[in-house]
């Protein structure tokens, strides 16, 4: 099946701001060198590298206020909201490559600002073992990865709340997520008051990924922009070890793979994040080989299916 999609453009966020545990800054090489350029043209996309962005690096200090970092937080997230909105204004389509997953307030601050602008309707597909709903008062590690959906919904400090202006840059209906099987206890209460809709491992198990898939795409139309941000950590850690927090019990590469087809038939994917790539905890790069191969599919590729 060909689908035509705008000029790709790969913008690395070499940083781990965020995360628990250091090495997710070097995720963007590590996609690099697993060939995730070359599977892309490969598939006869039209790919831009636009190499790393830059910011500040990571002291690794305790919470402050319950917050690690969070200056330089927002620094990396400036740098990506900017970054993105460029390519969005151009017409590409924007490729992140984490770095972990804070970037995702940038990212997706600037599509869901894009979106508002253009008149089009917005569906945000979060992939992940995690929620990502924390805040500084029952977060129980401080580290700002956990907080990046909660601080989209307008639910946070300022300084990140209002990363894409006054307004908060998504409504929870506009996200869902997929493959959660580790909520905080507070988070729990929170995600349940925000009526965010999650996929989670049960879900999966009870009704199949064919069924949480055709859910969680459902009601999008011509003039919806589906944002993907993957976190590898959605992966099972028995085929994906190389990310900073393994959850076990995740989709396996089959229902990995058929999420990734599921996604590229709706025809509507538009921007995408790819993070939580820790080589330092890989095998050899298995995680980076593995997300390229499933960006493969994400891009049309299938079994029977000609190009
Ligand atoms: C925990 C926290 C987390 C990874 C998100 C974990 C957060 N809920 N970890 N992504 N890898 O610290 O908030
Ligand atoms: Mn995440
Ligand atoms: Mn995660
Ligand atoms: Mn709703």
């Amino acid at each position: 099946m060909t689908r035509t999609h705008p000029p790709l453009s790969v913008i690395g966020v070499p940083t781990d701001i965020g995360a628990g545990h250091r090495g997710a800054s070097m995720g963007p090489e590590a996609l690099r060198v697993a060939g995730l350029l070359e599977a892309l043209r490969e598939r006869g996309l039209e790919v831009h590298d636009r190499g790393n962005l830059g910011g500040p690096h990571n002291p690794w200090l305790p919470p402050v206020e319950g917050y690690r970092h969070l200056d330089a937080v927002v620094a990396w997230n400036r740098a990506v909201f900017e970054a993105v909105s460029a390519e969005l204004e151009r017409g590409h389509f924007p490729v992140m490559l984490g770095g972990d997953h804070c970037l995702a307030m940038g990212s997706v601050g600037a599509v869901a600002r894009h979106c508002r602008k253009a008149g089009k309707r917005l569906r945000v597909l979060w992939l992940d073992a995690h929620a990502d709903f924390n805040t500084s008062q029952i977060t129980p590690t401080g580290n700002v990865h956990g907080m990046p959906v909660a601080c989209l919904c307008g639910v946070g400090p300022e300084v990140l709340t209002t990363l894409s202006g006054p307004a908060p840059a998504i409504e929870p209906h506009e996200v869902k997520q997929v493959g959660i099987r580790s909520v905080d206890a507070g988070e729990k209460r929170l995600v349940k008051q925000h009526g965010i809709d999650i996929y989670d491992m049960r879900h999966i198990d009870e009704h199949g990924m064919r069924r949480t898939m055709e859910q969680a795409l459902a009601d999008m139309g011509d003039d919806t922009h589906l944002h993907v941000s993957f976190d590898i950590d959605f992966l099972d850690p028995g085929i994906a070890p190389g990310v900073g927090t393994t959850v076990p019990g995740g989709p396996t590469y089959r229902e990995a793979q058929l999420v990734m087809e599921m996604i590229a038939d709706s025809g509507r994917l538009a921007s995408l994040d790819i993070v939580e790539l820790n080589p330092a905890y890989d095998d050899h790069n298995r995680s980076g080989r593995l997300a390229v191969d499933l960006v493969e599919s994400l891009f049309g590729k299938s079994t029977l299916m000609r190009d």
